[in-house]
């Protein structure tokens, strides 16, 4: 398969145009109107403060916290803990363990806007909560999404979307995810030398398949200055295109910063072979089994019976 997007192949990084469309779809193919259209094409990102009523947060917080009290004692690869603690840093697969994900990462009003964005049906590429606990949550240096699931997973597009629902509220002051807006149109080849078996390192603290800071600096430049946070309360719901440069700092004060991550693939855009000698990364990171396509359900989480 012609790989268009190649990184890690040189010492030296270097920075390429985006090949793909921003967005596949029209006006008439989902919710967001011209101006969302306009916006996410631009910056590479939407936010939607409250898509989730309050009593629908209490029903997220109460699955966050259960979900986490399931997992304090599982030591198995899908739960990654903070470098030199036992604190969670992230849970992935939710949205297969848990019956709850599973409903939520189906649920209308984040899969119309993926399918609008990808012009396609969509499924899930993979999901994760990342806790950032209080004082604990250490950072997640800069990166974009597709570098990663291009070169370590197979994904060959720019046709991806990840959706990201605050679970608890996000302040300037708990880490909050950083994006900088139009660095989706510009893809940075990073530079070679990936470990095998790099996510055992990575999700914890990734090195490898991020920018250096002359590519950085150039894409902030080229932002005009800009790195855009997304705060906001529990509830709201960020659509960021799988190519943003994003990243967000540690939290040392003492409120959690945890939101659940879908990742919705188009259908078009599967899964193949790694655009690198690396072998492919387990299933928990990268969904290739049984990929059908999400039939969107409409629901009151706040009268989930699950
Ligand atoms: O390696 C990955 O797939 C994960 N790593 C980060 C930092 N963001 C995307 C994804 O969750
Ligand atoms: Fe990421």
């Amino acid at each position: 398969m012609v790989d268009f997007y190649p990184s890690r192949i040189s010492a030296t990084p270097s920075m390429m145009e985006r090949k793909d469309p921003v967005i596949y779809g029209s006006q008439q193919d989902g919710p967001l109107n011209s101006q969302d259209l306009n916006f996410y094409e631009k910056n590479g990102y939407l936010m939607f403060p409250k898509l989730f009523s309050d009593e629908e947060v209490d029903v997220l917080r109460k699955e966050l916290n259960g979900t986490m009290d399931d997992h304090k004692s599982v030591n198995q690869p899908h739960v990654v803990r903070e470098q030199g603690s036992d604190e969670i840093r992230s849970i992935f697969d939710v949205h297969r363990n848990t019956d709850f994900f599973q409903k939520l990462s189906a649920h209308e009003r984040i899969v119309n806007v993926a399918q609008q964005l990808l012009g396609s049906q969509v499924y899930i590429n993979q999901s994760r909560i990342n806790f950032k606990p209080g004082f604990k949550g250490k950072e997640f240096y800069w990166h974009s999404d597709f570098e990663t699931w291009h070169v370590e997973d197979g994904m060959p597009r720019m046709r991806a979307v990840s959706c990201s629902i605050i679970l608890t509220d996000n302040y300037e002051y708990n880490g909050p995810l950083m994006l900088i807006p139009g660095s989706h149109k510009h893809y940075i080849q990073c530079a070679a030398g990936t470990p095998d078996a790099h996510f055992e390192q990575s999700l914890k603290k990734q090195e490898f398949g991020t920018p250096d800071n002359d590519s950085l600096k150039g894409l902030v430049d080229q932002s005009g200055g800009r790195i855009d946070r997304a705060t906001g309360p529990a509830g709201s719901v960020l659509f960021f295109e799988s190519n943003i440069m994003h990243g967000s700092a540690g939290n040392i004060s003492p409120f959690p910063r945890s939101n659940v991550f879908f990742v919705f693939n188009s259908v078009e855009n599967k899964l193949q072979q790694p655009f690198s000698e690396l072998s492919p990364r387990p299933e928990f990171l990268a969904n290739r089994k049984d990929i059908k396509p999400i039939e969107p359900i409409a629901f009151d989480l706040a009268k989930t019976l699950v």
